[in-house]
């Protein structure tokens, strides 16, 4: 008895060493996303968001698909928004909503930011856009992308069993396409 019970215990404590291994990846995931910074040229004001407003904020990423979207990747809208405006994304699980968002290198926008259930977190790494998305919280980012490209937007944030598929995309045109038309 007590030689078949001590395999058992051995195969216990692998169990409880690789959960602890997993949780503490996750801790220090979760810091290091936190101790992160952001350009130092972008700035992040946070604002606390009620349920309707909430609302309004779904009305306005509606709005913006619907009045930018200038042309379409199978049912993804591709949405071109204009220098220096207010430009949203909804983060839910586990999607950042049907539409990809097409910015122009070096110009400013007003990134707003928030969850419809719960946290979540934008990580553009290559725009270094890292930034934690709260329910009932909006995230403003002031940024200018400084890079051309086509970037994956991921979630940093672990919320569940969908979060590895939560994959958007950003796309960054070079800012004077007129001047190639010549
Ligand atoms: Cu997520």
């Amino acid at each position: 008895m007590a030689i078949s019970s001590a395999p058992e215990k051995k195969k216990v404590n692998i169990g409880l060493f690789l959960l602890t291994a997993v949780l503490t990846t996750l801790v220090v995931g979760s810091f290091a996303m936190q101790t992160i910074s952001n350009r130092p040229d972008y700035t992040v004001v946070k604002k606390k968001i009620t349920r309707a407003q909430l609302e309004e904020f779904k009305g306005k990423v509606k709005h913006m698909v619907s009045t930018y979207t200038v042309r379409h990747e199978g049912k993804l809208a591709i949405v071109h928004p204009p220098a220096d405006s207010d430009i949203y994304l909804l983060g839910r699980n586990y999607t950042w909503g049907n539409y990809i968002l097409e910015l122009e290198q070096d110009q400013p926008y007003r990134l707003h930011l928030t969850s419809q259930d719960m946290p979540h977190a934008l990580v553009v790494n290559e725009l270094k856009l890292m930034n934690r998305i709260r329910l009932g919280q909006v995230t403003t980012v002031s940024f200018s992308p400084h890079k051309v490209g086509r970037f994956n937007m991921h979630c940093g944030d672990f919320c569940g069993i969908g979060h590895y598929d939560m994959v958007g995309a950003m796309i960054v045109t070079a800012s004077s396409p007129a001047v190639v038309d010549r």
